[in-house]
């Protein structure tokens, strides 16, 4: 799978793309990240990227042209992208839309910087981003973000094949509890049950303790999870 990007500070997504679980499936060929800066689609002495706003106010505008060839670049070269514009604005970003965005051949992003695009960019692309109600300096980590949750769900990037399946939020409730050794710490202990090597009855312990924790942490998935599936008989809610 192919990530592109169009960014204003392409350098900020190097180190986090070499390291890891990312940069080991970019070195296996398994996923594609290259960057490019928008200043080199912008013209003139001064490649000027923004503008001040029409009707006044605080602030820049990401002007429309250099973002436009930036977005026919990434289109002429990769024709089956989806073309993503990362905005505050944009939908909401979750695991079920990351799992939507793994579907495709190739994505690109566009990231921006000041006060936000001018509107008429919007008709160019084919979808917008946000990865949640706080404001940030730019779209370039939103960008990252979402890089990093739909390119561990390409297959062969993640290790053991059924991890990206076991995720929290796959199967719609929070993880249980980990543990390792040492099976005491600071005088906390380990559950014993998680000792006794009896599968069938770890399984119905982590099981009841993601449920617990969904319900008291976040009583919005707990409500949700419990609309799709309906309580069965002998499991108390
Ligand atoms: C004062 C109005 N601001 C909108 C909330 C302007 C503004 C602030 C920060 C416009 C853009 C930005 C930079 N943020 C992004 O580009 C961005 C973002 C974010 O700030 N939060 C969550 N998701 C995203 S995706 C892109």
């Amino acid at each position: 799978m192919q990530f592109a990007v169009l960014s204003l500070f392409p350098e900020m997504f190097s180190s986090p793309f070499s390291q890891s679980i990312i940069g080991k499936a970019v070195e296996k060929g398994l996923i594609g990240i290259e960057t490019h800066q928008l200043r080199d689609y912008a013209e003139g002495r001064h490649q000027v990227t923004d503008d001040t706003p029409y009707g006044g106010g605080d602030g820049m505008v990401m002007k429309p042209e250099p973002v436009w060839r930036g977005i026919q670049d990434m289109r002429q070269r990769y024709p089956q992208a989806k073309v993503v514009l990362m905005t505050p604005q944009g939908r909401m970003f979750n695991q079920a839309e990351a799992r939507h965005l793994a579907s495709h051949e190739a994505l690109v992003f566009v990231c921006g910087r000041y006060e936000g695009f001018d509107e008429r960019i919007r008709s160019y692309v084919d979808a917008e981003y946000s990865i949640g109600d706080y404001v940030l300096t730019g779209g370039e980590l939103p960008a990252m973000v979402v890089i990093d949750a739909v390119a561990r769900l390409v297959p062969g990037v993640l290790g053991n094949a059924g991890s990206a399946g076991q995720d929290s939020h796959s199967d719609g409730l929070l993880e249980f509890p980990h543990y390792t050794r040492p099976v005491e710490f600071n005088g906390q202990h380990v559950p014993e049950i998680l000792l006794s090597g009896n599968h069938a009855h770890i399984d119905a312990w982590r099981n009841k303790q993601q449920r617990e924790r969904t319900k008291a942490r976040r009583p919005d998935l707990w409500q949700q999870y419990m609309q799709q599936q309906p309580p069965q008989d002998g499991i108390k809610d």
